[in-house]
Parts: structure tokens; C-alpha cells; sequence
């Protein structure tokens, strides 16, 4: 090897070698950590990534998922230019077509379903990506549609309603301010946010008390916890508001912050007495004695965190699930203070860095007041209520029954049918709309439903505005041209707008255009941070305190009693107490005996977007539910044998993963794969009435060997 070939197999960026370094990003996973990656690129192409060092999220370090960027961006199934369908729907049979083309159909399809049955009959949709929503948003407000709606609807969004409904503000939970004990509730930080279970680790070196409450033994349990209990899954409020009756009891509730800050505490009061110890023992499965020292460790602390996750509200008894926890910091008084739970609000594209933009305003000016109800209106009016987006999990009802109005279109960017229940019902109605437009990275199943198919690109190949706590913000430049013909989403909403005569000039002038009119009171030069390549640190103004004036409540308080579910006690049965309800998806059955938890994370997986790359795939190779070795024993199941999941609307093939990471009774799977979709077997009627979201983590069901080995 000569001494250039020697650099360039090396990967030695320089003049000599071709090879550049550019700085990009990475948006595999959840918005928190959107890494910043150093891509080496030789003659267009990403030869090698590394995390950017300084970086405020990685600070040089990439997780699993980020080093495997380049296979994902080069995945073969990577949509290459636009198509319009040729065959019957489902079939993949597509021929390639130009942009004008496509843009132009679009707008035709959208806009015949809009003369024939109103802007309403068309849905706009999104998946997990989240770098475009204002922008699909606004869109569908411009058409006229009130019927935006998004991966919220089964992700992050019902932590933010019992936080809002119980303390007026979404709360963090600031653990750098060292509590003196922390219980992560429902919380796996170690896998799945990778920013907090470092400050997990920092807590415990200087000295702090962790206890996790989660139903599967995980990474986050077996490293970090002092104390581990171990519920059974969907039992939290049983157990949270026993714990609520013994801190009462023994005088550990903190009476004078109940008496200036909250609202409903006597009826609170009442009916947490209604819960037993030993009620918690038998329904939950754990001992009395974890019990009584979680209550006297969260009663007798100075500060302490109670800190919940979205592993609360999957649940069809979710959200009261989820208040009945939070409830005991404001029954303790741990809010508003350094090392308890503290107020945040999101900057701009579901972060929080610290200040305010203008993105709601952006959206809500366009709202189509004499629109008829968004979806899931009547169903969920809680939801409805609190959030400017439709509830999804109704859509396919909707779809169905047409009422109260036909939904005969879906404009989609970044969906997949294996987000929601019952998973396969969302390609028969796409099969059965007058029109569907999909634009995705990748060809997945429901693109092959679509009339027309947009080609979309990666992080790597478009520009983005992105914040970070602590008042850092970035705006990407591509690091590599849009592979193949594809564009970057807002590019192609751009030209919808456009083609669809949208009076809408703000939205057709482009992403650049309209972040900057969204960030016109920030101090900030966006065209300087884009220059400079890197994030940069703006002031942040300071934030009036959280208790100088009435909280966001109806009462101005805290909430223990909310008033505002109140509203839909008798029309809908919600409770404005956290009450404890079950949350199963059918009465006790003996045929389904196990329990079914989905959706927990690995670190080589996000929902259904890496199963296909090969790096990350190898990890893990084949779909596998986690089964307990009793059970497994009893089952006489073996490691890797093949199994069926049966629930009471289907059944799925998996390997058996024979592991004490699950509970006996309970067997774990992941979901996201196509070959054994989980959701294909959760019945799509398992939701939680207050948020409308699904029932992901708590379903019957039977396990059993596929075949016995010769
Ligand atoms: N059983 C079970 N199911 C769950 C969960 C669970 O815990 N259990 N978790 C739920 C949660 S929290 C979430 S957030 C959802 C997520 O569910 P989904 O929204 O289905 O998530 P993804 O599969 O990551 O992404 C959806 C699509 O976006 C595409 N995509 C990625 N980047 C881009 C882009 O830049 N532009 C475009 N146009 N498309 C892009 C991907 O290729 C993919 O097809 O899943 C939910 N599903
Ligand atoms: N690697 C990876 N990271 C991810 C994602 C991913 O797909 N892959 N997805 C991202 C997204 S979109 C989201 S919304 C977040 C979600 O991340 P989190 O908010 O952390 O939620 P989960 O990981 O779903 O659940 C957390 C824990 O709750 C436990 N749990 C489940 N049911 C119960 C219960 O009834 N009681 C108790 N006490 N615990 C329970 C689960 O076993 C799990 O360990 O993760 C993000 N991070
Ligand atoms: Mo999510």
C-alpha cells in the first residue's frame, strides 16, 4: 500500500486523502440527545461518523445506535425518487414519477376529497420524527384540516396532561440538585435516555439513594437501585396511593405546603384511606416491608424526587396511574426546590433549552375555527381539550363508522401502521381511501398503500434548527446532498402549499423563512450558527418563579383533586381523583393467564427503525420476548425455541429469550418488527379514556411452545 492509499484506509481527513470532516447530526432517537456527529465524507459520501467533541449532548461519545449512522442512511430500501402506484393497493407496484408530477397529484387528490366531503375528511399525520411538525401542523390548519395528528397520541403526551392537569406545568425532575433519595418510577434512563441516566450515575458517585419501581428487572434497576421493587405491572396506583395513606398516617405529609399550594387534599385524603397495606400486598405482589420503607423514605427525606416515565402512562389505567404517583411530591412538598421536581416548558420542536419561540403561534394562527371536531373529539375530550392535535388511536374508528363525518384521506410523513393497534386495520382503510400520499425514508407497508410515494432524507442530508437544554442552539447545514432524488420534508410540504394554492405565503416560503419568523424574539443569529457549524449558548431569560402567581389550574393550585377532569366525571367516568382502576384488556381469563408488557427499550432498537440495519440487527437478531426461567421451566421452553403470543384478537411467532429480566406471569416483548408486530395483537379498543392512549403495557395473554424439537 502506497502512503496515500494508507491514509485514505485510515480515514485521515486532508487535502491529500479528499477526506472532509463535517459537522451533522444525528436523529435516530428521542429528541433529548439528537447528537452532534462528525461525519468524514470522501467524494459525497459518509465514510466514517464520530460524535462531535463539545457537543452539549455526547460531547465526542455516540451511542450504539448513532455509530450505525451510516447504515442507516444507506439502508437499501431507502425510497429513491417519487412514485405514483400502478397496481392495486398493497401490491408495490409503483412507477417512478417527477416532482411536479407528485406535488401535483397530491394536490389534486387533497383537494378532491375536499370538495366532495370538507377539508376534515382529509387527516395529516406524522410518526416519531419530530424535526418537521410546525410545519405539517400549519399545514393542515392552512387546508382547513383540524385533524393533524401524531406519534403523540401513544408517546410522551400523557405524561405532559397529568403533569398540566396536577401542577399547572409540565415538572423535571432535577436530580444534579441531589435529592436525598430518588425514585424512578417506571424509569430505565440507562437505555432509554441516555442524557438522564448520566445523571443517574453522577448522583449516585456523590452519594445518592436510588430506588426503582419497574416490573422488569432492567439495566437501570440492576446498576443504579439501593432499593428495587418490583410491582406487578399496571398495579402503580394501588401501591402509590397506599404509600399516599401510610406518609398521612404517620405525619410525614408536609401540611404547610398542602395548605398554601394545593387544592383537593381533604378529598384526597378520603380516599387514599380507602387503601390498605395489605389490599397493596395481594394486588401488587410487593412485600409489606419494601412498602412501608418506600413510604418512610419518601415521608421522612428532606427532598426527594418521585420521578414517573412514559412507562406509567402506556397503560389503559395510565394517566390516573401516573397522577397517583406524581401526587406524593406535592403531598410531601418536594416542588420548586433544588433536588425535587421543578417547572419546564418546551422551546421549540418538543425541546426545552431555557426560552421561548414562537412555534405555537406559528400554528395556531391558521386554525380553521368553523372546522366540524377534530378526531376522537367525543371519545376523548380531555385530550381534545388539552391538545391542538386530534387523538389518533380514534382515527381508524372514525374511518370506519364515518362518524360523526367520513375521513376519506390521509397526507402521511413518517408513519407506520406498527405504531398502532391492531396494526394491520390502518392498511385496510388506506386501502379503502379515495386518496394517500406517504413520504418516508424508507419503503415501508403502509408506503405501499399510498398513491403516491415522497422520498424524504436524513438528518445528514438537510438543514435543521435544533435546541438544547441550558440555551444552546444549532442549525445543521447537509453534510452530504439528499441521496438519490429525495428532499427533506419541509421541502416537500413547501411544495404542497404551493401546488395545493394554499393562501399561505409564510409556509411556502420555506423552512428557513419561517424558523427565523419563529425565532424573531430570540437573541440569536441563526445565520451565525449556521455558519460557526456547532451549537451555540444564548442567554436565557430568567423565568418568573413558579409559585409568584396562580398556577395553570382551574383552581390555581396544585391539583390533587383536578377540576378540569372533573368536567367529564359523569359524561365520560373520569375521575378527578388518581383512584386505582385495572388495566387490563378483558376480565380475568383462564386461558390467556400471562400478562403481555410491551415496548420496553433496547439499546440497539427505536420502535420499527433499526430492526433493519445490519450492525444494530445483529445484536439482537431475531424477535424475542423475555420470559422468566420458572415460567419457562414449567412451559418447558428453552432458550431461542420458538413460541406463540396469544392474545384475544391474534397470535405471533418469537423466539423465546429465557430471562429474569421479566416477572413470573409476565413475558416482555419489543415491538417494531415487521415479521412479529406486538401491536398487530393488542386489541385496538384497549385505551385509556382520560388520554386515549393505548394500552401498550398490560395485556392477557397465553404463551406456548410453536414446536416441539426433534
Ligand atoms: N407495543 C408498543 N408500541 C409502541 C410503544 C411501546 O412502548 N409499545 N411506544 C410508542 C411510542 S412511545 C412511540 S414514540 C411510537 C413510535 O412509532 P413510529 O412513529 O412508528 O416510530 P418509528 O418507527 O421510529 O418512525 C415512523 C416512521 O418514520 C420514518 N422516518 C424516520 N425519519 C424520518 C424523516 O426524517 N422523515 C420522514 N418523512 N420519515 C422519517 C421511519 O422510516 C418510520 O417509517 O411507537 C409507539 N409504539
Ligand atoms: N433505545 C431506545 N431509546 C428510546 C426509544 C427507543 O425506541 N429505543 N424510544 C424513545 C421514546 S419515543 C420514548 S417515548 C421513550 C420512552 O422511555 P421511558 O419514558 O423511559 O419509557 P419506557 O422505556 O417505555 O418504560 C420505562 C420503564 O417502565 C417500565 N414499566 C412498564 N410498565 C410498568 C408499570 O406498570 N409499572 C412500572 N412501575 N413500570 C412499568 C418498563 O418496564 C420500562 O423499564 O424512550 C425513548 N428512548
Ligand atoms: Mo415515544
Amino acid at each position: 500500500m502506497s502512503e496515500l492509499e494508507q491514509l485514505v484506509h485510515a480515514k485521515i481527513p486532508g487535502p491529500e486523502t479528499g477526506i472532509e470532516v463535517r459537522h451533522t447530526m444525528c436523529d435516530i432517537c428521542t429528541p433529548g440527545p439528537q447528537c452532534g456527529v462528525d461525519a468524514y465524507i470522501k467524494d459525497g459520501v459518509v465514510i466514517k461518523v464520530e460524535g462531535t467533541a463539545g457537543f452539549p449532548t455526547n460531547n465526542g461519545a455516540l451511542c450504539t445506535k448513532g455509530a450505525a449512522n451510516r447504515q442507516y442512511i444507506y439502508r437499501k430500501d431507502r425510497i429513491r425518487t417519487p412514485m405514483r402506484r400502478t397496481g392495486p393497493r398493497g401490491s408495490g407496484k409503483f412507477e417512478s414519477i417527477s416532482w411536479d408530477e407528485a406535488v401535483a397529484a397530491v394536490a389534486m387528490g387533497l383537494n378532491g376529497v375536499k370538495a366532495r366531503h370538507g377539508a376534515e375528511a382529509v387527516a395529516f399525520m406524522t410518526g416519531y420524527p419530530k424535526w418537521y411538525r410546525p410545519f405539517l401542523h400549519r399545514l393542515a390548519y392552512s387546508f382547513g384540516s383540524p385533524n393533524y395528528l401524531t406519534e403523540s397520541s401513544t408517546c410522551h403526551r400523557s405524561e405532559v396532561m397529568s403533569w398540566q392537569l396536577t401542577y399547572g406545568s409540565e415538572m423535571r425532575p432535577d436530580v444534579l440538585g441531589m435529592p436525598e433519595v430518588l425514585v424512578g418510577w417506571a424509569c430505565n434512563p440507562l437505555v432509554s435516555a441516555y442524557p438522564m441516566g448520566r445523571n443517574y450515575y453522577q448522583y449516585k458517585e456523590k452519594g445518592g439513594r436510588v430506588v426503582i419501581i419497574d416490573p422488569r428487572r432492567t439495566p437501570t434497576a440492576v446498576q443504579c437501585a439501593d432499593l428495587y421493587i418490583r410491582p406487578r405491572v399496571g398495579t402503580d396506583g394501588y401501591l402509590a396511593n397506599t404509600v399516599a395513606r401510610l406518609i398521612i398516617e404517620n405525619g410525614w405529609a408536609d401540611m404547610d405546603f398542602i395548605q398554601k399550594h394545593v387544592h383537593g387534599f381533604a378529598a384526597y385524603r378520603d380516599m387514599v384511606m380507602g387503601y390498605t397495606v395489605e389490599e397493596a400486598v395481594r394486588i401488587t405482589g410487593v412485600p409489606e416491608g419494601e412498602i412501608r420503607e418506600l413510604a418512610q423514605l419518601i415521608g421522612t427525606a428532606k427532598t426527594a424526587i418521585i420521578q414517573p416515565s412514559n412507562g406509567l402512562s402506556h397503560h389503559a389505567n395510565g394517566l390516573p396511574s401516573h397522577r397517583a404517583v406524581i401526587c406524593l411530591n406535592a403531598l410531601t412538598g418536594n416542588v420548586n426546590k433544588p433536588g425535587t421536581i421543578v417547572p419546564t416548558f418546551e422551546t421549540f420542536a418538543d425541546m426545552a433549552a431555557g426560552f421561548r419561540t414562537r412555534e405555537d403561534e406559528f400554528v395556531e394562527e391558521r386554525f380553521p375555527r368553523n372546522a366540524r371536531p377534530k378526531i376522537g373529539s367525543a371519545r376523548f375530550p380531555l385530550w381534545s381539550e388539552m391538545l391542538p392535535e386530534a387523538q389518533g388511536m380514534d382515527l381508524v374508528r372514525q374511518w370506519e363508522k364515518g362518524e360523526p363525518y367520513p375521513i376519506r384521506a390521509i397526507y402521511a410523513h413518517g408513519v407506520n401502521n406498527r405504531m398502532y393497534l391492531e396494526s394491520s386495520r390502518l392498511l385496510e382503510m388506506a386501502a379503502d381511501l379515495d386518496f394517500v400520499a406517504a413520504t418516508d425514508l424508507f419503503w415501508t407497508d403502509f408506503c405501499r398503500y399510498a398513491d403516491i410515494v415522497m422520498p424524504a432524507c436524513t438528518s445528514f442530508e438537510r438543514s435543521e434548527v435544533k435546541c438544547y437544554g441550558g440555551g444552546f442552539v444549532n442549525y445543521t447545514s447537509p453534510a452530504i446532498a439528499p441521496l438519490y432524488e429525495s428532499l427533506d420534508d419541509v421541502e416537500i410540504m413547501s411544495r404542497v402549499a404551493s401546488a395545493l394554492a394554499l393562501d399561505d405565503p409564510l409556509l411556502c416560503s420555506g423552512y428557513d423563512t419561517c424558523v427565523k419568523h419563529m425565532f424573531r424574539d430570540v437573541d440569536v443569529d441563526l445565520d451565525a450558527v449556521k455558519a460557526g457549524g456547532v451549537p451555540l449558548k444564548i442567554p436565557c431569560p430568567k423565568t418568573p418563579d413558579y409559585f409568584s402567581a396562580p398556577l395553570d389550574t382551574p383552581s390555581g393550585k396544585i391539583e390533587l383533586y383536578s377540576e378540569r377532569i372533573a368536567k367529564y366525571e359523569h359524561s365520560h367516568g373520569l375521575n378527578p381523583l388518581p383512584v386505582f382502576v385495572d388495566g387490563y384488556d378483558s376480565p380475568e381469563n383462564g386461558e390467556l393467564p400471562m400478562t403481555l408488557i410491551t415496548g420496553g427499550r433496547i439499546p440497539n432498537a427505536v420502535h420499527s427503525r433499526l430492526h433493519d440495519v445490519p450492525w444494530l440487527r445483529s445484536l439482537r437478531p431475531d424477535p424475542a420476548a423475555d420470559l422468566n426461567p420458572e415460567d419457562a421451566k414449567r412451559m418447558e421452553i428453552g432458550q431461542g425455541d420458538e413460541i406463540y403470543l396469544t392474545t384475544r384478537v391474534g397470535r405471533i411467532k418469537v423466539k423465546a429469550n429465557v430471562s429474569a429480566i421479566s416477572a413470573p406471569g409476565e413475558v416482555n416483548m419489543y415491538h417494531g418488527y415487521s415479521e412479529a408486530n406486538v401491536n398487530q395483537i393488542i386489541p385496538r379498543d384497549h385505551l385509556d379514556p382520560y388520554s386515549g392512549f393505548p394500552g401498550f403495557k398490560q395485556v392477557r395473554c397465553r404463551v406456548e411452545k410453536a414446536e416441539v424439537r426433534k
